[in-house]
């Protein structure tokens, strides 16, 4: 993270709660308005670099959502790694940095039109600070990914072979590596963490920088599901006896569910009974289910920034409860690489980086349960 940035925003005003309420609760109406003004904009086809109009539509949302987020978890550190992967991300499908302030400065425009000005006044601040960063954030944007992550050595001749598969979209192929691999459920956690993990962080990376189709990270998503499924049916037995009941699943609105089917599987190899519900499970839905169905644990998983709230929201609710029913919690996932302090300001119990780690903390924990 860069140092004199981080010292900037240490600056930045403290968003009151009916501010960052104003700015949620307006949302999808300012969205509507920066919508609107941008798509007038005569040098459009510029900024956007050709592409159609529903990509930028999207960013408004996924900006709207996300400084929600910030604003309401006063949490101005996420700005640092998510500007500069929004500028590389969407310069990678043609778009021109000039479109970067052009939006800041209609939702300013926006904000002061829709919101009280006490409370445009504070988040007015914080978006002048992005767009006199704009220049700074560019740089950043140029440097290296921060998204990849570097197989073992041992597994990189296996990491290579499947990556290829899953690119070729050869199902057979990195069937064949996955078999050959885990023989059994003890190389189950390895293979995740060494082999799949990277190879849909490279996928993430190509996508980024426009080198694949969204219809090839697709792809590859859907062979790694179909190669996990297949490990789950031939691989998993029926534990002697349970360590306790354990629920599964990505927060409200996050659709990437691939991290959290491997920690519900290595929970489940270690003798946990669980139950996986995948991706955007509705904040409500899941607290009624835990609720009645009297869990020991839960682990939710978030990748995007901008789901981060809807978790903070469920461990609030789930503290609420009478002491004896409440699960543990435990949360993971991309939206907290680079900030370590995040899991504990959100409420959790703990957090977990991959499953193995996943599965030690559920067995530490599960010793007081039961
Ligand atoms: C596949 C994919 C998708 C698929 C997901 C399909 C599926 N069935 O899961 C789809 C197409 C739905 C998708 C959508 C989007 N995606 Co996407 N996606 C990916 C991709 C390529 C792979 C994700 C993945 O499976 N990774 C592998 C898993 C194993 O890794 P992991 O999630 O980190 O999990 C590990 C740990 O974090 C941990 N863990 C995970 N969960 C949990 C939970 C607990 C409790 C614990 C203890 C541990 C734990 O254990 C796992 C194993 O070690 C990533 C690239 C990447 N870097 O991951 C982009 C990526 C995550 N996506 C990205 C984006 C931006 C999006 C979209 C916003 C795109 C858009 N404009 O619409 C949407 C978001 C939609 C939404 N509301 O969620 C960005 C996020 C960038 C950012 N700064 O936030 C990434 C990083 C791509 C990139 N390089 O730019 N995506």
């Amino acid at each position: 993270m860069d140092t004199d940035l981080k010292e900037e925003i240490s600056r930045l005003p403290e968003v009151p709660p009916d501010a960052a309420m104003a700015y949620k609760q307006h949302l999808g109406e300012m969205v509507e308005k920066v919508n609107n003004r941008m798509r007038r904009r005569p040098e459009l086809d510029l900024l956007i670099g050709g592409n159609p109009v529903s990509m930028m539509f999207d960013n408004h949302r996924n900006h709207g959502l996300f400084m929600s987020n910030v604003f309401s978890l006063n949490e101005y550190a996420l700005l640092l790694n998510t500007i500069p992967w929004v500028y590389r991300a969407y310069t990678g499908r043609g778009f021109s940095f000039n479109y970067f302030p052009a939006h800041l400065q209609t939702w300013r425009d926006v904000l002061e039109e829709t919101l009280a000005p006490d409370s445009a006044a504070c988040l007015d601040a914080v978006y002048g600070w992005m767009i006199s960063r704009h220049e700074k954030f560019i740089q950043l944007s140029k440097q290296s990914h921060d998204r990849t992550m570097e197989p073992d050595a041992q597994w990189r001749p296996v990491y290579e072979q499947f990556l290829q598969g899953l690119l070729s979209a050869d199902r057979q192929a990195s069937m064949a590596v996955a078999k050959k691999a885990v023989p059994d459920l003890a190389r189950l956690n390895d293979f995740y963490i060494h082999v799949v993990q990277p190879a849909m962080y490279a996928v993430g990376a190509m996508w980024e920088r426009g080198e694949i189709s969204v219809a090839k990270e697709h792809l590859a998503s859907a062979l790694v599901n179909r190669v996990m499924a297949v490990q789950y049916i031939e691989l998993m037995e029926s534990p002697e006896q349970s360590k306790g009941k354990a629920v599964v699943t990505a927060t409200a609105n996050e659709f990437h569910e691939i991290g959290a089917a491997m920690v519900a599987n290595a929970l489940e190899a270690d003798g946990w009974e669980i139950t996986f519900l995948g991706a955007n499970t509705p904040s409500e839905e899941l607290l009624e289910y835990v609720s009645a169905s009297g869990f020991d644990l839960v682990c939710v998983s978030i990748t995007v920034p901008f789901n981060l709230e809807s978790i903070q929201n469920v461990i609030q609710a789930i503290r609420t409860w009478p002491e004896g029913r409440q699960p543990k919690i435990m949360i993971g996932g991309q939206a907290f690489g680079g900030y370590p302090e995040l899991p504990q300001k959100l409420g959790a119990d703990g957090f977990a980086e991959n499953p193995e780690q996943a599965v030690a903390l559920a067995d530490q924990w599960g010793k007081a349960i039961c």
